[in-house]
């Protein structure tokens, strides 16, 4: 807690003031999403107040900006959302003059992120990463031996395999726009389909293990993983690591490995965008310029675990996890990722009622 100084109460109480106090920024990000002192220097070096909120689900996240008036000034929606956002008009350009360290950006990450906002006009990559498996290498090991099949789908999709962790607990994302093409995927379809049938068809593969299933929730099983808790969990490639990291820092004797299936996964981008009715919009500018150094997005990656489009600074982050593939996927494994679909308001009515469906059972 900084301490307010005689002379800081005195200029707060002068017009000279007025500025700094509108130097005030509402931030809206995914949970366990930023290093510990990122707000922090943030505030300080640009005299700035931030306001923090998170979230750890786009359904939340949009219907927050589709209700209008958020407040927020910055928020971080993954590719997908931020597409069908963009579309009606949720987010103003970003001024890219106001952006030099946009120079630092990877040019071929940014080109792939393009085909969800044209030109990457009102959005810039904040961190990337996949959605795959973290599991507890002892647990299922004693449930299912040294051949359990760790490195696909069928550890959480297959009814038998499934049934026999359910003990330990398995744990699946609350995000029905992966669950579902993941479950596509395991059946040989394809996971970018919207076609009706196709959907339907990884519901009821989905509703055929819920039974084993302990819950679906986006970020309790992070804790949940690291304590040992639970045993399996489809999860973000970062999340599953900060698990692993909070296990070993714990010294529990909890191991967890992270896994992209070898059936494939989702690749995904989470974007900087500014709302366009954002009270502060200049203010916002200036924190993604400032998360656009290297060292700051570096600072984050070390911190969350998750990659980043920073090219410039990957030679700070820690060689432990750009050397990781689970974080940093090796070409063959990237070429079995698949990028999100962007559904249109009836297939994205479709997929909720499945989930719904899947969740509840009716
Ligand atoms: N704890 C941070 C989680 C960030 C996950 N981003 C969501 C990606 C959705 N495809």
């Amino acid at each position: 807690m900084r301490k307010m100084t005689a002379i800081a109460v005195l200029l707060a109480s002068t017009p000279l003031a007025a500025g700094a106090q509108d130097r005030v920024l509402n931030i809206y990000n995914w949970s366990d999403y930023i290093a510990e002192d990122t707000i922090e220097k943030f505030e300080e070096e640009f005299d700035a107040t931030v306001n923090y909120d998170v979230y750890d689900s786009n359904e939340v996240l949009e219907a927050r900006l589709f209700a209008g008036n958020s407040g927020f000034d910055i928020v971080v929606p993954t590719s997908d959302f931020l597409r069908r956002q963009v579309d009606a008009g949720i987010y103003q350009e970003l001024d890219y003059d106001l952006l030099p360290n946009a120079e630092n950006m990877d040019a071929d990450l940014m080109e792939a992120a393009s085909v969800y906002d044209a030109d990457n006009a009102h959005s810039v990559i904040y961190m990337w990463g996949t959605t795959g498996i973290g599991y507890n290498t002892a647990m299922v090991e004693e449930r299912l031996g040294a051949d359990a099949p760790t490195d696909s789908w069928a550890l959480v999709f297959d009814p038998e395999i499934a049934a026999q962790l359910a003990d330990c607990g398995i744990t699946m994302l609350d995000a029905p726009t992966e669950m579902i093409p993941a479950a596509m995927n395991y059946l040989g379809l394809d996971p970018r389909s919207t076609d009706q049938a196709d959907m339907e068809a990884g519901a009821e593969l989905i509703e055929s293990v819920r039974e084993h299933v302990r819950y679906f929730h986006s970020s309790q099983y992070i804790s949940d993983l690291a304590n040992g808790d639970v045993c399996v969990s489809v999860g973000w490639s970062g999340d599953v690591f900060q698990a692993l990291y909070r296990a070993e820092e714990a010294e529990n004797g909890v191991e967890i490995a992270y896994v992209i299936p070898e059936e494939g996964a989702l690749q995904w981008f989470d974007l900087m965008a500014i709302p366009a009715d954002a009270p502060n919009p200049e203010l916002a500018h200036e924190f993604i310029n400032f998360v656009m150094r290297p060292e700051i997005t570096a600072d984050i990656t070390n911190y969350v675990w998750y990659a980043n489009a920073n090219e410039a600074s990957l030679e700070l982050v820690d060689e432990e996890i750009t050397s990781d593939p689970g974080i940093f996927p090796t070409e063959a494994a990237s070429e079995r990722l698949w990028a999100a679909q962007v559904y249109d308001a009836r297939v994205d009515r479709t997929i909720n009622r499945l989930w719904t469906q899947v969740k509840t059972g009716q």
